[in-house]
């Protein structure tokens, strides 16, 4: 198997998940495979690049990785392999560094003796609850379980291993123990250019119960993360995932019985406060500045479109 069905493979099982997870691992391995190719260096690159896009369908950060490495120039394939490898170099170090920043600017917002509840596994919303610990707050989390997959058994894990006192609930528990909380903070797949929030499944109800109750709500999501697609008038495709991820047994093969399982949900902006980004706390309606100002929009082999 090559190096790009196999790193396609890796994601689609989600053995690497995470929106920048994906989009780090994505430019890493364009950036390994370049160094590989021999001949037809546009023609392979495309064709890997096509095949890393077709893993998952949700997250934006997936296409803006691919999109700023396969935006390499040259005239011959030696020059152009130079400038591939050094744009994937670039977003790498986009994807470390912001997570950094996303953290020193988010923790700002976490008082000392704060209860902050978490969805999923995000690493930039763990960059957050992180930094404020190691100002020496004294803070304790809420994580939801986030069926089916169960990734808020890594986050429990992950914070518990840092030092941080956590509490693991089910998904389901979410308004039960809201009124404990003093912020949600969760991350994003996609920020669309109305400031609407595409996040791990069960989300918007999270964001629903914190706005009855009055909790703020933020994102951390880098600039990487917000849709310049969504700024030409596409909508965001909703991954529905294989119901063996739900349950298995009699019930799947009973003819009456159908199990959905979408990965991610939409939750509107109304309900956030805030979005954490690497260039600063922004509310959602600036969305479309950031998408304006901080992302190209340029389709593969096709034409760019200034915004
Ligand atoms: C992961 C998920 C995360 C975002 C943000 O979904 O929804 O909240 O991707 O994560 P999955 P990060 O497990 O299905 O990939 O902040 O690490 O990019």
């Amino acid at each position: 198997m090559n190096m790009i069905e196999e790193a396609a493979r890796k994601i689609e099982s989600m053995e690497v998940r995470g929106a920048a997870r994906i989009a780090r691992f994505a430019a890493e391995t364009l950036k390994e495979y370049a160094k590989s190719v021999k001949t037809n260096f546009d023609e392979e690159m495309r064709r890997a690049s096509e095949r890393l896009m077709n893993t998952r369908p949700t997250a934006v950060s997936l296409f803006n990785a691919i999109n700023y490495v396969m935006s390499y120039s040259g005239e011959s394939d030696e020059e152009k392999r130079e400038s591939l490898i050094k744009r994937a170099e670039e977003f790498i170090e986009w994807v470390d560094t912001a997570r950094e920043k996303i953290g020193r600017i988010g923790a700002k917002r976490i008082m000392d003796g704060s209860t902050v509840m978490t969805h999923c596994n995000s690493s930039a919303a763990l960059s957050v609850i992180k930094h404020a610990f190691d100002e020496g707050k004294d803070i304790r989390v809420i994580a939801t379980e986030s069926r089916p997959r169960h990734q808020g058994y890594l986050t429990t894990k992950e914070l518990a291993d840092y030092g941080i006192d956590v509490t693991l609930i089910v998904d389901s528990a979410v308004r039960y123990f809201m009124k404990e909380v003093d912020v949600v903070v969760v991350g994003a797949d996609t920020i669309t250019v109305n400031g609407a929030l595409i996040n791990k499944i069960g989300t918007s109800q999270i964001a629903l119960a914190a706005k009855e109750a009055r909790v703020p709500f933020m994102v951390a999501a880098e600039t990487y993360k917000f849709s310049p697609k969504t700024l030409l008038g596409e909508l965001v495709v909703i991954e529905e995932r294989d119901a063996r991820e739900v349950i298995d047994g009699e019930l799947l093969d009973h003819p009456k019985v159908t199990v959905r399982n979408p990965a991610f949900d939409v939750t509107p902006r109304d309900y956030i406060d805030l979005i954490i980004t690497e260039i600063g706390a922004i509310p959602p309606e600036m969305a479309y500045i950031v998408i304006r100002d901080h992302l190209g929009y340029r389709e593969f082999g096709g034409e760019e479109i200034t915004l």
